[in-house]
């Protein structure tokens, strides 16, 4: 399967990787680390990586920035992305040949050459076993740490289904090189103290009915007092999750214009219908929604106290 995808990067001289909007470990780690292999391998080549920013990601790497005559003659390999609306810089089709390289089930199967392997926990697993393939391709310690990145971001530090021995196997090729997992892991968990503060006074405030449904309600006020911006507090979504015997919570925000985000989440009851009455929406076990008031507040865990019993 991966014989086309080879020749191709044999053969151009030019290589543009993109991958998915709002990128997360996976897409910049399987994206950056593709193309520090390739140029590794053959310093001769131009190989860019492009894309919007993640200003939370910046310490896997940034972006290139080029001008759109790059992609004549150019192979653009497009990492993590099942379909093309969801590609980062629409210029992918300005190229002279696409390939489609991912591990999301086949969708929208774009691209002139297809490199799609389900099997896989992540695209970052599937490049190293591209260099697998690939005897040109050595591993780097550059490229292990964002390819490391990449599948531990996907499998939740090799806790997700999606971990097989393959995995490991390949993960080991990567931890073979040497490079500095803890600073990885330092970098890509570490908070302000603002939040961390904040988090602790979620963990104090958060309140449980019938040990089933929880809820956080977070002011303005109090955003301000802990120096949290109303965006960042939606990280401690998950905080109070692991609580024994809750099936449902919901975490609601006073936003900067007044409205209140509403996260609803659940460990198995639907509850993306609740989302719905109020005019939002998402999947059956994590949506979202805004309401106006503190009372709509309250009516909406009723109807997640309901949609429990
Ligand atoms: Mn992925």
């Amino acid at each position: 399967m991966f014989e086309q995808m080879i020749s191709a990067i044999k053969e151009y001289t030019t290589i543009v990787i993109h991958r998915h909007v709002r990128p997360d470990p996976d897409a910049l780690g399987s994206q950056l680390g593709l193309k520090a292999l390739i140029q590794a391998a053959y310093p001769e080549k131009n190989v860019y990586a492009v894309g919007e920013e993640e200003v939370s990601l910046h310490f896997l790497g940034r972006m290139d920035v080029i001008t759109d005559d790059v992609y004549k003659d150019a192979l653009v390999i497009v990492c993590d992305t099942a379909n093309t609306a969801r590609i980062s810089d629409e210029r992918f089709r300005l190229g002279a040949r696409l390939i489609k390289f991912d591990h999301h089930p086949n969708e929208e199967p774009y691209g002139d050459v297809l490199c799609v392997d389900t099997s896989v926990s992540s695209t970052s697993e599937l490049v190293v076993a591209l260099a697998e393939h690939m005897p040109e391709l050595t591993m780097t310690k550059e490229a292990s740490l964002l390819l490391y990145g990449g599948i531990v971001g996907d499998t939740g530090r090799f806790r997700f289904r999606n971990t097989t021995a393959g995995t490991m196997r390949r993960t080991a090729l990567l931890l073979e090189t040497g490079f500095d997992s803890q600073r990885f892991y330092r970098r890509l968990y570490e908070r302000s103290i603002h939040m961390i503060r904040l988090e602790g006074y979620v963990l104090q405030h958060f309140e449980v009915i019938d040990g089933k449904v929880g809820f956080m309600r977070l002011s303005a006020e109090i955003l301000k007092r802990f120096e949290v911006t109303a965006n960042e507090s939606s990280l401690l979504v998950n905080c109070f999750a692991d609580l024994s015997g809750l099936q449902v919570w919901v975490f609601f925000v006073e936003e900067a214009n007044g409205t209140i985000r509403c996260r609803l989440r659940s460990q198995g009851v639907v509850i993306n219908n609740v989302a719905q009455a109020y005019g939002g929406g998402g999947h059956p076990v994590a949506a979202g929604a805004s309401v106006n008031s503190w009372e709509e507040t309250e009516e909406m865990v009723a109807a997640l106290i309901a949609a429990c019993s």
